[in-house]
């Protein structure tokens, strides 16, 4: 059941579609939420590969892998320089603020957020139980020693080094080609649970996109908020079409 045919609104057909939702939210033992670039737009993020999604001409495909850090470790580090000087600027949205709602309501053991955004938002607005499944961009990582630094949203130098064994150190973040930490992927997929809300993500980067599939493995429904349609679509039970930061706050309002 899509609401397909057009923008969030007070649409009776948005009614209904919001109404499934709840409904399976309501009925879920343990709900299981996967978010991605998309919720943190509305805080002025901008997305992966939306609009406005290249920097300085460059994909992120192009910047964010091992061996563009080997080819060319400043202009990697300007990229990431400048994403972290971006986050001083952003506060968590409505539709983070939601999410915290949600965990609240349900409590920590039958709650888990999955977000593949590296950006803080979730656990800044008070989440607790957040899996980052792609790093974090306030940590750095030794590309000598491999000692891991939180680094908050302290300047950098174009080219940090370590303190203890002076080597070049890199964002603790998971690049293309690289696997996802052993135990972040564990603790995500083992999330069995009956309803799963995937938030905001193109859904192509695996193994992340994969979660929904493994969800629908289990039977759990899937919810899917979104502005479009996405390759999740087509897993969901109900796609909520929408700005998350609209959408989600609705969505909690009638739980
Ligand atoms: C809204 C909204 C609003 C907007 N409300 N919605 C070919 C070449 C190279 C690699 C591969 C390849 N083919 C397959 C691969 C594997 C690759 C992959 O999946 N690539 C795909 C692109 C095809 N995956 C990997 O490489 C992964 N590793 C791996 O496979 O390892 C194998 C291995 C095993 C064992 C040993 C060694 C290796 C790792 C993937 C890591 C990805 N990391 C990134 C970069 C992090 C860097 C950083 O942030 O700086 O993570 S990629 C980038 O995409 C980032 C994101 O987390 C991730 C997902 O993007 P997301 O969040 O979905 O954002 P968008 O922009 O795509 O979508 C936004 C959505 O929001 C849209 O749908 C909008 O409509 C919506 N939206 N506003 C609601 N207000
Ligand atoms: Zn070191």
């Amino acid at each position: 059941m899509n609401a397909n045919d057009g923008s969030w609104s007070n649409h009776p057909k948005t009614d209904d579609t919001l109404r499934q939702a709840v409904e399976m939210l309501r009925q879920a033992e343990r709900v299981a939420v996967l978010t991605g670039a998309g919720i943190s737009a509305e805080s002025g993020l901008p997305t992966f590969r939306g609009a406005g999604g290249l920097w300085e001409g460059h994909r992120v495909e192009d910047v964010a892998t091992p061996m563009a850090f080997h080819r060319d470790p400043s202009l990697v580090w300007r990229f990431y320089n400048a994403r972290r000087a971006g986050l001083r600027k952003v506060q968590p949205n409505a539709g983070h603020h939601a999410l915290v709602k949600l965990e609240e309501r349900l409590g920590g053991l039958r709650f888990t957020l999955i977000t593949q955004n590296v950006d803080g938002l979730h656990r800044a607005a008070g989440s607790k139980q957040v899996v980052e499944l792609h790093g974090s961009l306030a940590r750095v990582r030794c590309t000598g020693c491999w000692a891991i630094a939180d680094r908050g949203q302290e300047e950098l130098p174009e080219l940090p080094r370590c303190g203890q064994c002076g080597e070049l150190l890199r964002p603790d973040i998971v690049w293309f080609h690289e696997a996802l930490p052993g135990d972040v992927w564990n603790q995500a997929a083992a999330r069995a649970c009956q309803c799963f809300l995937v938030i905001g993500t193109s859904g192509i980067v695996y193994p992340a996109a994969g979660l929904v599939e493994l969800a629908r493995g289990v039977e759990a429904r899937v919810i899917e908020v979104n502005l479009e349609r996405t390759p999740a679509s087509d897993l969901a039970d109900v796609s909520l079409l929408g700005p998350s930061g609209h959408v989600l706050p609705r969505l909690l309002e009638q739980l």
